[in-house]
């Protein structure tokens, strides 16, 4: 059988309320359990202090990388679903949330879409997704960087 076409991508998850380790770990389950994603890697937990909007939690970031047959936004509608599932609800833009799962890239592709933009348009100014992503992909990290960034321990999921 012909296998199908998949891209390499690498997405930063970030939670900043209730058990956020826990959170985390759910949604790279739910990734998985998708059926649709495979050969997940993870960074290290870091914590990382609020950038924008400061009133809030520290928040636990990773990145992950997998690949993927889905398409950037089946990709997308998969990530919405699970951060319903693991019950964000929207109130403050950029304000605490139990889980946000953001694209950063895509294979080598350039969206720009009403509801993706790809490469995530914000990633290369916050150390909190260039930290995490540098162990899994060979990027420039800017020194010195805005907002603390601790890594805290590995990730398993
Ligand atoms: N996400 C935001 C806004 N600010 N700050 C940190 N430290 N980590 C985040 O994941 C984060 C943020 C919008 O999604
Ligand atoms: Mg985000
Ligand atoms: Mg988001």
């Amino acid at each position: 059988m012909k296998e199908k076409a998949t891209a390499k991508c690498y997405m930063s998850l970030g939670s900043n309320m209730g058990d956020k380790e826990e959170n985390l770990k759910s949604a790279v389950r739910l990734l998985r359990d998708s059926g649709r994603i495979t050969d997940i890697k993870a960074s290290s937990i870091y914590v990382t202090e609020p950038v924008g909007y400061a009133d809030q939690d520290d928040f636990y970031n990773i990145c992950i990388s997998f690949d993927t047959d889905l398409k950037p936004l089946e990709l997308l509608d998969l990530s919405q679903s699970i951060e319903a599932e693991l019950h964000r609800v929207r109130t403050i833009k950029n304000g605490p949330r139990t889980i946000d799962l953001d694209i950063l890239l895509y294979g080598d592709e350039k969206i720009k879409s009403k509801r993706l933009i790809v490469p995530h348009e914000r990633m290369f100014e916050r150390a909190f997704v260039l930290i995490p992503l540098s162990e899994l992909k060979d990027i420039d990290v800017p020194i010195p960087t805005d907002k603390s960034v601790k890594k805290l321990r590995k990730f398993t999921f």
